[in-house]
């Protein structure tokens, strides 16, 4: 069965922004604070290096009963039997992701406009990751939405609606009007030296 879940605070992984911090050790104090879901995103690693971390990340996941989804890659998220995969324009079709993962498994997709939002959604996407939108350092070709767009895009597709780039503390209040599902972060929870207080954080602004 299909897992329910709750996109409210949606942690995005980036060994980049831990630096020399160890990936299982952030991710465990992020769920401590209370993110409520996790998605593991390597971009330089290979095949053998991803499929280990995702291992160690699931049983991180498992012990919390926390979704673990997969960036990028369908073959690693069906490997370590992860709650889904979350694919970019630039990736495998939803369409057919959506075909080869089964009705079971939890498929997100990226979108910076509203066709692409629309089209998510007819291929079969569970939620969409709508962003960036805020200025972000943290994914250089990053698109950037306005929030009249994510109001838009909010209103046209009945799948949840997760809002990604650039947000923190300051400015998430900023996107209340927008009526979305949740929020994914990176930065503003990984990139700090408290990654549990700095979740905390995130959870009671959220929450409100
Ligand atoms: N997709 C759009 S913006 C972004 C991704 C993966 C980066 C989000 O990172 P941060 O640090 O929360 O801005
Ligand atoms: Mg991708």
């Amino acid at each position: 069965m299909k897992p329910n879940i709750d996109y409210s605070l949606y942690l995005v992984t980036d060994r980049e922004v831990l630096a020399d911090r160890e990936l299982c050790a952030a991710v465990e104090e992020a769920i401590k604070g209370g993110v409520t879901a996790v998605q593991l995103r390597e971009k330089c690693t290979n095949s053998a290096e991803f499929y280990e971390i995702a291992s160690k990340v699931k049983a991180i996941t498992d012990k919390h009963n926390i979704p673990l989804i997969i960036n990028d890659r369908l073959d690693i998220a069906l490997a370590v039997n992860a709650a889904g995969v979350h694919l970019g324009q630039q990736d495998l079709p939803a369409k057919l992701a959506r075909e080869l993962i089964g009705s079971d498994k939890i498929l997100g997709v990226s979108a910076a406009t509203l066709q692409e939002a629309k089209t998510a959604a007819e291929d079969g996407a569970d939620y969409i990751g709508v962003g960036a939108v805020f200025p972000t350092l943290t994914k250089q070709d990053a698109r950037a939405v306005s929030l009249e767009d994510l109001k838009q895009i909010k209103k046209s597709v009945s799948i949840p609606v997760v809002a990604i780039g650039g947000i923190n503390e300051n400015n998430v209040e900023g996107l209340k009007a927008a009526n979305i599902d949740g929020i994914a972060v990176i930065s503003c929870i990984l990139g700090k030296s408290d990654v549990r207080a700095a979740a905390e954080l995130m959870k009671k602004l959220v929450q409100v």
